[in-house]
């Protein structure tokens, strides 16, 4: 279920689950169980694994235990920890705000454009700035797609470009220019030291010099892109982990449309 709250069936196969005391699951409800992993910058001994207990208990975590640890290389220790998480969350008062769109499949997709566009979309995607990584953007735009689901250069009614990785703001600029790109799709997975948002941000600011920023629907995804950020930072809508072409292709064609009326 993405989102939301559970229904009543649901929500009653535990009657000891509260939902406004929601903890994470082990082996039975509410007992908090947790797996997490980290590295610290210490030897590899008997010291170490004592200060990765504390860590867990000052993260709230009982009965810490390291069930492995190895040294990664000298003076930096790896672990793999379980504990039981005493924090809760108030599952019923969150909100997440996300893409207001109809998800169609590409079929679906291909017919809006044809009904309500009658012509081609143009939808130029990169992943932008120093970031090399171009398997996100590969799995949104590739004909082949990503875990069953068809890539934009599958569509009948998108003309996908895909300009690859490490691509200057200017040079994608100058690309959707060129192409008249009615759609940007830009990928970031690197962000460290927040390079992601000074790059999007960047993107932004020069789309709105060339006068262009309204003129073009400006999306943006990734691993740690959430929809609340890109909005935040300028772009039209985010797409995050678990996002398809199918998401992204029904956004664009139904914000066109309604940008168009
Ligand atoms: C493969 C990989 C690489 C490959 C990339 C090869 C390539 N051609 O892309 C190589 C080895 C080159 C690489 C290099 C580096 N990497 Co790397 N890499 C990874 C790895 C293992 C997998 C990433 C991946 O391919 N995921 C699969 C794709 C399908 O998932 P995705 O990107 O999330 O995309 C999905 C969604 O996010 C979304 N999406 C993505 N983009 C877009 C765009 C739009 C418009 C939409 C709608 C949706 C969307 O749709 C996709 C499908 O659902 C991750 C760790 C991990 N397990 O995630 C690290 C990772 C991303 N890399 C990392 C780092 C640090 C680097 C380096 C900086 C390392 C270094 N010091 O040199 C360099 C990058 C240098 C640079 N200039 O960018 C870090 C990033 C940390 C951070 N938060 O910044 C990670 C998380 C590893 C880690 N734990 O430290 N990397």
């Amino acid at each position: 279920m993405s989102g939301g709250l559970y229904s009543m069936e649901e929500k009653n196969f535990d009657t000891s689950l509260d939902l406004k005391k929601v903890r994470p699951y082990g082996d039975t409800m509410n007992d908090g169980k947790t797996q997490l992993s980290f590295t610290l910058p210490v030897p590899c001994n008997e010291e170490a694994v004592e200060a990765a207990k504390i860590l867990m208990k000052k993260m709230g975590l009982e009965n810490p235990q390291i069930v492995f640890y190895k040294e990664l290389t000298e003076g930096f220790t790896f672990f793999n920890c379980y504990g039981s998480l005493t924090h809760s969350v108030d599952f019923t008062s969150i909100f997440v705000p996300k893409v207001e769109s109809n998800v169609m499949d590409m079929h679906q997709t291909d017919e809006f454009i044809k009904e309500n566009i009658g012509r081609k979309l143009i939808v130029l995607g990169a992943s932008t700035g120093t970031d090399a990584h171009t398997v996100g953007i590969d799995a949104i735009m590739n004909m082949k797609g990503y875990a069953g689901h068809y890539g934009l250069e599958r569509y009948e009614m998108i003309e996908a470009f895909n300009m690859g990785s490490q691509v200057l703001n200017e040079d994608f600029i100058a690309k959707a220019l060129e192409l008249k790109a009615d759609a940007l799709l830009v990928s970031q997975t690197v962000t460290q030291k927040d390079v992601h948002i000074k790059n999007l941000v960047e993107l932004v600011e020069m789309l709105e010099a060339e006068g262009l920023r309204d003129k073009i629907i400006l999306c943006c995804g990734g691993p740690r892109i959430t929809y609340e950020l890109a909005k935040e930072i300028g772009y039209d809508a985010g797409f995050g982990m678990n996002s398809y072409a199918d998401d992204v292709a029904s956004y664009i064609a139904q914000e066109f449309v309604k940008r168009n009326k």
